[in-house]
């Protein structure tokens, strides 16, 4: 999973018949995600069946999100194949309820998207919702009277089929997104992994799956984990509050903001999956874009203090103006704030060069101690002048001023704190 522990950012997708109601439906409009309208509104199957029949999303690109991912400096995508709505988003044979067979598009987005991540070099991976399906009798529901289902005929008649059919229709698959495995038991979630490993040995399975069976955690929306974990781990985490598509959902987060939270995650050593629920009409939101070509102008110059990073040792201090980022024999001081100066305390190892990563430009530095006897690291701007150094970095210097410093060592050691 080497190449997913170096992608550090992805793009989710969710994208279902929920984009059509985007939030309101027949005059009613929810507080919750916009993808849980169903499910909220008690919405009968056959009701909400009827969706399909205006679903006609002409305006769905997969080159263009494929190109929007890319440049905002992602490294894979994850689009819900099937939500808890149950249904598919791609041409599958084990069921009539799918884009292709009940909707006047009648195409197969996800072979779109599947041939532009093709074509672009990125990798893509299908969010599938292997618990509940509001639509299937014998799927879960949250809330509802699990117990009287069969759902061992749901999982063999319709979950694992469609797996099989994303498995094996699509090419290489990065990754399966399970989801919300409720009281699926650890058995159920065994014989799924299993399934997708025998398919497709290379292809991930995310945490969701339940039991503790996933190659890596994802946590809640926006949950950044303060201390290393045992297992890699993921923030999955929207740009305003919804996944799929809400005509009413303006809290859109700022660039900036999602800029710190991928420094954040990085720092310590997670990844970002962060969502676009394109509308009824295939359209991304045109903030969305706005924010995702945003961060792309910080990863233009910085990417390296990103992409392909490892979590260094924890640095025993809370900077408050920063983070630390790193790979083999380089340390990346992301610098959040107005500073004077930059300083680093409690870390010995030995500087070789220091340098403006977005343009090389050198800064003066000084290894010494502290008159307490700390080691320290000292750097200073180009003429003392934070500001003018940040014009010259452009776009690459709005939010983040991000300084390389090479070093003797491959590792970077810190000083342990101890009064
Ligand atoms: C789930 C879905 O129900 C939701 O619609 C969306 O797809 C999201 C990505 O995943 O919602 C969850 C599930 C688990 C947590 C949070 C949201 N969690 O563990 O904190």
């Amino acid at each position: 999973m080497q190449w997913w522990l170096d992608a550090k950012f992805g793009l989710f997708i969710h994208w279902g018949l929920y984009a059509l109601p985007a939030g309101e439906y027949k005059g009613r409009k929810t507080n919750n995600i916009a993808e849980w309208i169903m499910h909220d509104f008690q919405i009968p199957p056959q009701e909400y069946a009827q969706l399909a029949k205006q679903f006609n999303p002409q305006q769905f690109d997969a080159k263009a999100i494929v190109q929007l991912a890319k440049k905002a400096g992602m490294g894979y995508i994850v689009i819900t194949s099937k939500h808890h709505e149950g249904f598919a988003m791609y041409d599958s044979a084990c069921s009539d309820y799918t884009i292709v067979k009940s909707t006047p598009y009648g195409r197969d987005p996800i072979r779109e998207l599947a041939m532009a991540c093709q074509q672009e070099g990125i990798r893509l991976g299908f969010y599938y919702s292997q618990a509940q399906d509001w639509y299937d009798e014998n799927g879960y529901e949250q809330d509802a009277d699990n117990e009287a289902k069969n759902f061992r005929k749901y999982l063999d008649e319709k979950c694992k089929p469609q797996l099989r059919e994303l498995l094996t229709q699509y090419g290489p698959v990065a990754l399966i997104w399970f989801d919300t495995p409720l009281i699926m038991t650890a058995d159920e979630s065994k014989e799924l992994r299993d399934l997708v490993k025998e398919l497709q040995p290379d292809c991930l399975v995310s945490g969701r799956i339940g039991s503790g069976l996933g190659d890596y955690a994802s946590t809640g929306d926006n949950f950044i984990p303060l201390l290393p974990t045992k297992k890699p781990w993921e923030v999955p985490a929207t740009l305003n509050h919804t996944w799929g598509f809400n005509q009413f959902d303006t809290a859109w987060k700022q660039p900036e903001a999602v800029i710190r939270n991928l420094i954040k995650i990085v720092s310590r050593g997670g990844n970002y999956l962060l969502n676009i629920g394109p509308d009824g009409s295939g359209r991304v939101p045109e903030e969305s874009c706005r924010i995702l070509e945003e961060v792309g102008e910080f990863m233009q110059g910085n990417e390296e203090s990103i992409v392909g990073t490892k979590a260094l040792p924890v640095y025993p201090y809370d900077l408050g103006w920063g983070y630390l980022t790193g790979r083999s024999g380089k340390v990346y001081i992301h610098v959040l704030e107005e500073k004077p100066m930059v300083q680093l305390l409690n870390v010995c190892s030995t500087i070789k060069k220091v340098y403006l990563l977005a343009n090389g430009e050198e800064l003066a530095f000084e290894q010494r101690e502290t008159c307490e006897g700390d080691a320290c690291w000292n750097i200073w701007w180009p003429n003392d002048d934070q500001e003018a150094a940040r014009a010259r970095l452009g776009a690459a210097g709005k939010v983040d001023m991000v300084i390389c410093v090479e070093i003797e060592e491959e590792e970077v050691e810190f000083e342990p704190i101890d009064f």
